[in-house]
């Protein structure tokens, strides 16, 4: 292995992204390519966790990849590549999930999240064991670092405790990797609720603002974005949805939240509406175009490559895994 830390990350191909993937992960990982051995993974295994259409799912997991390279995933620098073409995710989930407890997975949140619209009863196994399979993504390579947003601190966790699990049963097999969580516009909440994250399963899409928004979609969705009562552009906390409305200017501008108070004094609502606008709309407006001179062939081209590196190193560590839990490899 290089000198550099390996760090490991990935997005799911389902829904449409948004600025909070934007801002809470991709932006960060193209930060940290340059000073990590970077792996970044289009989960479509996670995906299916809840039901997909086939053809969508294959079209998302593109679209993804590009959306990778247009924020600035430089694949000469970072490998990206596709979880379902290299079968040891699988193969490792597996054998994690004969440590796994019960009990630690009906602890995680996304999972109560995401079970509650059906009920648990009707929740798919996958969903519930979602977390074992995020363990094995990030232990097959050796991560030292995870970078992820917030909401998936936890799951990070569960792969820290199955690593230390394993190794402690087993002798020392993986490294027990640390999660990276971004500071500051961690977290995106949502702009018809600042009480919820930003989500691209949200109903509404008032919700969030897609990275593939128009200009029109986006000033609407600005426009309907909730505020708080008062009327004054102020950064605090007991005014949520003003307060994340300021993050995400400030996100896009690279000014602080009190630059931006103090561009806004005097003027209200609207007019701080429609300059947040602006900002977003011009953020969007060269990602989309980077976005857009990427061809599906050149795509996948960088996704086969991506995998035929990672394969191999996912292989060793496999049948490591392998030999010292007693199968013959
Ligand atoms: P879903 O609603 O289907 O769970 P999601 O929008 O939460 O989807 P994920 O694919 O789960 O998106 O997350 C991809 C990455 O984006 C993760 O690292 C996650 O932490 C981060 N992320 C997701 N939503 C936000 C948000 N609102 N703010 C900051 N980071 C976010
Ligand atoms: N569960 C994550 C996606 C994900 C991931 C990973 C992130 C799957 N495997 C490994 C980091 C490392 C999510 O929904 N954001």
């Amino acid at each position: 292995m290089s000198s550099k830390k390996r760090i490991f990350s990935g997005v799911q191909p389902s829904g449409n992204l948004h600025i909070g993937n934007y801002l809470g992960a991709i932006a960060n990982w193209v930060k940290l390519q340059d000073s990590y051995e970077s792996i970044f993974c289009v989960v479509d295994m996670h995906a299916i966790t809840v039901p997909q259409d086939p053809e969508i799912l294959r079209k998302k997991s593109i679209e993804i990849a590009k959306i990778y390279l247009a924020a600035g995933i430089d694949p000469k620098k970072s490998l990206i590549f596709i979880q379902s073409q290299v079968s040891e995710h699988a193969e490792l989930m597996w054998i994690l999930n004969t440590i796994a407890k019960m009990s630690e997975l009906e602890k995680m949140t996304q999972f109560k999240d995401k079970s509650q619209k059906e009920g648990k009863e009707g929740a798919a196994v996958g969903l519930f064991d979602y977390p074992v399979l995020m363990a094995a993504d990030i232990l097959l390579y050796d991560t030292q670092v995870v970078p992820v947003g917030e909401d998936q601190k936890q799951h990070v966790e569960l792969a820290r405790d199955l690593a230390k699990r394993f190794n402690n049963k087993f002798g020392d097999t993986f490294i027990v990797p640390e999660v990276h969580i971004k500071k500051e516009g961690m977290r995106v909440m949502g702009l018809d609720n600042p009480e919820k994250k930003m989500s691209k399963s949200a109903e509404s899409i008032y919700n969030r603002i897609e990275l593939l928004d128009d200009a029109e979609m986006i000033r609407k969705k600005i426009r309907k974005a909730v505020t708080d009562s008062g009327s004054e552009i102020i950064y605090r906390d007991d005014k949520p949805a003003l307060k994340n409305l300021i993050n995400i200017y400030s996100s896009f501008s690279g000014k602080t939240p009190k630059e931006i108070e103090a561009m806004f004094v005097g003027k209200g609502y609207g007019d701080f509406k429609s300059e947040l606008a602006e900002v977003i709309i011009a953020f969007l407006e060269s990602f989309q175009a980077r976005y857009n001179a990427l061809s599906d062939k050149e795509v996948m081209k960088i996704l086969n490559k991506g995998a035929d590196k990672v394969r191999p190193i996912a292989r060793k560590k496999l049948d490591e895994v392998k030999t010292k839990i007693g199968f013959i490899v």
